[in-house]
């Protein structure tokens, strides 16, 4: 079948709208139909050409949700018509990592998601005869795509899938780094690196677990408004500063209980984890860092008790955590409205990246 899509041909350069052609699902497979896609800026990471993993031509995006059309032999889980959201974490609830209680982390499909292709090694995407890659086990910049059933969480259909989308990746980290990998505690204090797409998503994460202090760090001035609103209690702009790390401890009282780096900055991420309360903060790395790049910090930093932690996707475990999270939404326990600052055309989400980089969105959706 015939899809527009936004395909980078190249690292660097604008995405390009175009009909691609794709394969109908295989054996375990399903094509579903994007409603909505957000622009995340791991996106932008992987277009720079940043991401050691970055391969080209391919179809971006990994924050969709849609409806399934069709699915291939075997499948069992989905039927056309459900609701869905494209997981970039697949679930498989199978192998070692499924089954281990601290990750995340299903391999099922990793080894060949990571090089743009379906598990059996083939690519549904083509433009001119020639092979489009996947990206992150989703392409939600095409308004049809193909995902392996076990990257599939099916939701509730009276989600708005403008807003849904958001879960397929910021809200879920945001929270769930949160209250699946932190598992913070009521009445903690707690720092986030980077009022972004991400950030704001763990403030509202913080505020509902009930922490009595959410200090935000931010660059950009214009963060401070929303993230007041999500439950920020104290704002720091580091440009206003001279010591970030002692002014972030001073406020806290002697340090945080866990701190959240939500900008892939590898000095900030020192900062982060610095600014941990001695013999018992967290600081969980959320940001993606460039190639080659290298976190440091001196080892007495950890051997009086601060840690250093990682998460990806928030913890969540997509087909069973990700339903929930949209009932969180629905319910009015989170919220994803006010974080969505611009809607497009798929014609337009050259423009998406623009403003992210120029810090004047939150989240921009594309709607197909
Ligand atoms: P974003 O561009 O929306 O937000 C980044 C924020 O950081 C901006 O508000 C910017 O002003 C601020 N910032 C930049 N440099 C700063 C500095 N030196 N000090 C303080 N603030 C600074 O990006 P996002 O979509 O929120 O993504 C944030 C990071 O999280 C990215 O690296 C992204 O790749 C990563 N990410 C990771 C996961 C995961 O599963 N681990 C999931 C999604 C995104
Ligand atoms: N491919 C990169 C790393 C990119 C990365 O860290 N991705 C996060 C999700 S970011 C979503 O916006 C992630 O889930 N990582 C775990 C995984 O298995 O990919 C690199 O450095 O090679
Ligand atoms: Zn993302």
């Amino acid at each position: 079948m015939k899809s527009r899509a936004a395909v980078a041909f190249e690292a660097g350069k604008p995405l390009e709208i175009v009909e691609i052609d794709v394969d109908g699902p295989k054996a375990g497979e399903v094509l579903i139909e994007i409603k909505a896609t957000g622009i995340c800026h791991t996106d932008a990471f992987t277009l720079s050409g940043d991401d050691p993993e970055g391969a080209f031509p391919a179809v971006l995006g990994h924050e969709g949700a849609g409806i399934v059309r069709e699915v291939g032999a075997g499948v069992t889980s989905v039927v056309p018509g459900d609701h869905v959201i494209p997981l970039y974490t697949a679930e498989c609830r199978e192998c070692d990592y499924c089954l281990h209680p601290k990750t995340n982390l299903c391999q099922s499909v990793r080894a060949t998601q990571g090089k743009g292709v379906m598990p059996n090694g083939e690519s549904r995407f083509s433009y001119k005869g020639e092979k489009i890659l996947h990206y992150m086990g989703c392409s939600t910049f095409s308004n049809y795509t193909v995902l392996p059933e076990v990257s599939v969480a099916k939701i509730r259909k009276d989600a708005p899938f403008d807003m849904a989308c958001y879960i397929g990746c910021g809200v879920t980290t945001g929270v769930g780094a949160v209250i699946y990998t932190a598992k913070v505690e009521p009445n903690t204090r707690c720092v986030v690196f980077g009022l972004g797409g991400i950030g704001l998503n763990v403030i509202q994460g913080l505020k509902m677990v009930g922490c009595k202090q959410i200090v935000g760090v931010d660059l950009n001035p214009a963060r401070e408004a929303m993230a007041r609103k999500f439950g920020m209690t104290d704002f720091v702009n580091p440009k206003d500063v001279s010591d970030l790390t002692g002014h972030n401890v001073e406020i806290t009282g002697g340090g945080a209980d866990y701190t959240f780096e939500c900008i892939g900055n590898v000095d900030v991420m020192r900062v982060a984890l610095e600014t941990c309360h001695k013999g018992w903060g967290e600081s969980i790395i959320i940001g993606v860092a460039g190639a080659g790049k290298e976190i440091s910090t001196r080892p007495f930093q950890l051997v009086t008790g601060r840690s250093w932690r990682g998460t990806a996707f928030g913890g969540a475990r997509g087909r069973t955590d990700v339903p929930s999270i949209v009932d969180m939404y629905m319910d009015g326990r989170i919220q994803i409205d006010p974080l969505i600052t611009h809607k497009m055309g798929i014609e337009d989400i050259n423009k998406a990246f623009d403003l992210m980089h120029a810090g004047e969105s939150i989240r921009s959706v594309v709607e197909f």
